[in-house]
């Protein structure tokens, strides 16, 4: 590829990100060696001639004020047709760019100093095999990353709340296949805007004596613990308290978020176990509690999503 064809592309690259109307490279001698027009601009015969125009008056500038720059220079003009912001490329030129005047100059200059880093490059070394790719700066989103366990007696629906949390309601399957070890799946769950709860999510299996030296392992630190009973068999309810005092021989109580859950609500004439049990239990175990239905998807984001918010509460 022709230096020209390499630094139009990288320009191309440069103002498809931001809000630009246009940006070009002129040489030491005042020479435009590379311009792109934004699509906006390019369909608008008027303001391709106030941009052009605009680049041809800053090269000219350049051409007279450059050789007494110095090899790092920033400058930054607001003029009717925008901000033009230029970045000296070494002492081979500078980098002319024209956004709105609404941009966020600080994030354009940060892009531009790694645009021009790879202008150096083509200019001055020469150097033609460069990566054309810029990061995107802008995504100021948070991500907050936690290890989460589920556990609860064989078949309360441990393993079918995952799925219906993590792929939706239309994977849920009627036969029981029990989980044989440890299953390991994340989600990342949106809480806001710019705030993602990323999960890292250990489905164990409900064997409670079977996977007892494992167990300890799987749970070494874990920050979330979720606890499930099925609201149609109590021998599942009256072992949340084996579950938990086994969950906090292994982990600190105080510093994890726990949540109990009754699920399969869905299975009305089959409950055994009421709201106001289950709500009982968790105020003596301290933790939130929530009845789910795996099947119809009742409550399963509420439920996650709210120990997501408890996880982040305490750092926001
Ligand atoms: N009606 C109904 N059935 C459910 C619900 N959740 C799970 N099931 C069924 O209950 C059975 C057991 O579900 P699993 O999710 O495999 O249970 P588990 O807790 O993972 O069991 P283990 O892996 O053995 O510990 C399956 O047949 C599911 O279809 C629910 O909310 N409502
Ligand atoms: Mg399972």
């Amino acid at each position: 590829m022709s230096t020209g064809a390499l630094i139009n592309k990288l320009l191309e690259l440069y103002v498809s990100m931001f809000p630009i109307k246009a940006a070009a490279v002129v040489d030491k001698d005042g020479l435009i060696i590379g311009s792109v027009l934004s699509p906006q601009v390019k369909a608008d015969d008027l303001a391709i001639g106030a941009v052009t125009t605009l680049i041809q008056s800053v090269a000219e500038r350049m051409k007279k004020e450059l050789k007494m720059t110095s090899r790092f220079g920033t400058s930054i003009i607001d003029t009717e047709d925008g901000k033009v912001i230029l970045v000296n490329i070494g002492n081979s030129g500078s980098l002319t760019t024209i956004a709105e005047l609404t941009v966020d100059t600080d994030l354009i200059l940060s892009i531009a100093y790694i645009v021009v880093e790879k202008l150096v490059q083509i200019i001055e070394d020469e150097i033609y095999d460069i990566e054309i790719k810029l990061p995107d700066l802008s995504s100021k989103t948070q991500k907050y990353s936690y290890k989460m366990c589920i556990l609860g007696d064989g078949g309360v629906g441990k393993t079918t709340l995952l799925t219906t949390f993590i792929k939706g309601i239309d994977r849920f399957k009627q036969d029981y296949k029990a989980t044989i070890g440890a299953n390991i799946m994340s989600k990342d769950y949106k809480l806001m805007e710019n705030l993602v709860v990323s999960l890292n999510i250990w489905d164990l299996a409900g064997q409670f004596d079977y996977f007892y030296k494992s167990r300890q392992l799987y749970l070494a630190g874990s920050q979330a613990i979720v606890l499930v009973y099925d609201a149609t068999r109590p021998e599942t309810f009256n072992n949340i308290k084996k579950w938990y005092d086994e969950v906090i021989k292994f982990v600190d109580k105080d510093k994890v978020e726990f949540l109990l859950i009754g699920n399969k609500i869905d299975l009305e004439d089959q409950i055994k176990i009421t709201y106001e049990q289950g709500k009982e239990l968790s105020k003596t175990l301290k933790m939130p509690f929530i009845q789910t239905s795996a099947k119809n998807g009742n409550n399963v984001d509420r439920a996650f999503g709210s120990l997501a918010y408890n996880l982040i509460k305490n750092i926001k």
